[in-house]
């Protein structure tokens, strides 16, 4: 289930399409993993909203469906799964409010923190960012391959690299045998973004 491009659905940098469109375009790419990322909405009802349009997308793409943050939406609605990090409630409790077939995925800033998070039980971990991002900001802690790599060899759950990932270090980031790859600047701000992300699922499948 988490294998492949996780593509963000975040608009912020690309503040002229709808989450909708943005997903309907990363979809049209292949992606295998779409995580609905609306850092600050305040808006439960219209992030509700915009959660079942994109579900209504299962119907022409299959994929991944995870919802960023909002455990209480996530448990009202068909979505595979929810991503959390530290400012977020802990995973047990974020176990007991979704369904059971629901996966819960961690953002993980260092090697400890994520195999902590391993031990707690998540899904899958996000080990970043891998390279500096201006996405995130300069003061965002940096990782490096060398990291991934260790990460690679001492967890058995799913990672998925994130920051930073451009065309020009994916193959780096392929390497280290990380199940999946992250990205939001290198796909939403491409001027066809799913011409952009069919590259990338092409370069992940050879
Ligand atoms: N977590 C760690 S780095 C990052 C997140 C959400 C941002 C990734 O964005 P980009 O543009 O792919 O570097
Ligand atoms: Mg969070």
């Amino acid at each position: 289930m988490i294998s492949g491009i996780y593509s963000l659905c975040d608009n912020t940098l690309t503040p002229h399409l709808s989450h909708f469109e943005l997903a309907q375009r990363l979809l049209a790419g292949g992606v295998s993993i779409l995580q609905l990322r609306m850092k600050g909405e305040t808006d439960l009802k219209k992030i509700q909203e915009i959660t079942s349009s994109i579900l209504t997308l299962k119907k022409k793409y299959s994929f991944t469906f995870i919802l960023n943050d909002f455990v209480e939406i996530a448990r009202g609605l068909p979505v595979d799964g929810v991503h959390v990090g530290q400012d977020d409630l802990g995973i047990s409790e974020v176990r007991k409010k979704i369904s059971p077939a629901q996966i819960v995925g961690y953002s993980s800033h260092s090697l400890s923190e994520a195999q902590e998070a391993e031990r707690l039980g998540v899904d899958y971990v996000a080990f970043g960012a891998i390279f500096p991002t201006a996405t995130k900001g300069p003061n965002h802690p940096v990782q490096g391959i060398t990291k991934l790599r260790e990460l690679v060899d001492r967890i058995k759950i799913p990672i998925v690299a994130i920051g930073g990932i451009h065309r020009n270090n994916f193959t780096q980031v392929l390497e280290t045998g990380v199940s999946s790859i992250a990205m939001i600047s290198a796909l939403t701000t491409a001027t066809n973004i799913s011409e952009e992300a069919k590259w990338f699922v092409q370069k992940m499948q050879k």
